[in-house]
């Protein structure tokens, strides 16, 4: 099934200063573009699939081998970039750390500091490229991190936010500082949508 580039809901510019509208731009209409475009070279040459992209993500042994690699990385581009542009947000009402998964954070975690520092701590020891990420593993909240465009779900656990750590992620703004975008990102978070997807 072909897959889409959809448009952001907000204009690049909404989250400065956080996120700078440059990088905005060329993060959406150039890095997860092309993954979108690779994505369906890949699902060209199998045009009798019918998966839906995220049982394809989360049954990789299913994908023909000859794309596996392809729908991997690229299928995990798309998925995670789709799910990265939903849990930013320059809503301010949306931004507020409220609803059962801020509850149910403080429980696990113990507080929203000490939530904050585990998944700072989770982007940081991410060598190279990849995610760090709040998911559900077995109904139990847990944060974890993943390498390139590799999903959770591969490992059979449901996001429910996700911080991109690829360079091209912060370094216009934040160059080589990456513990400063982490520290940063917290300020745009949609609340509102990593308790949706809790619930
Ligand atoms: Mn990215």
């Amino acid at each position: 099934m072909k897959q889409v580039l959809h448009p952001l809901e907000y204009k690049y510019d909404a989250l400065e200063p956080v996120i700078d509208a440059k990088t905005m731009e060329i993060h959406h209409s150039k890095h997860h573009s092309t993954y979108v475009d690779r994505l369906n070279e890949a699902l060209a040459k199998h045009p009798e699939l019918k998966m839906e992209l995220d049982e394809m993500i989360s049954n990789l042994n299913k994908v023909p081998e000859d794309i596996r690699i392809a729908v991997k990385n690229n299928g995990g581009g798309h998925l995670n970039h789709s799910l990265y542009w939903e849990i930013i947000t320059p809503d301010k009402k949306k931004r507020e750390f409220k609803g059962e998964v801020a509850d149910a954070i403080v429980k696990e975690f113990g507080s929203f500091e000490k939530f904050k520092e585990l998944m700072i701590d989770s982007g940081m020891k991410r060598f190279g490229s990849g995610w760090a990420w709040l998911v559900l593993n077995k109904g139990k909240l847990e944060i974890c991190s993943t390498a390139n465009q590799d999903s959770p779900l591969s490992e059979g656990k449901k996001p429910l936010l996700c911080i991109d750590v690829w360079e091209h992620a912060y370094y216009l703004k934040f160059m080589n500082k990456r513990m400063d975008y982490l520290k940063e990102i917290w300020n745009v978070i949609n609340w509102k949508k990593v308790d949706e997807l809790f619930l």
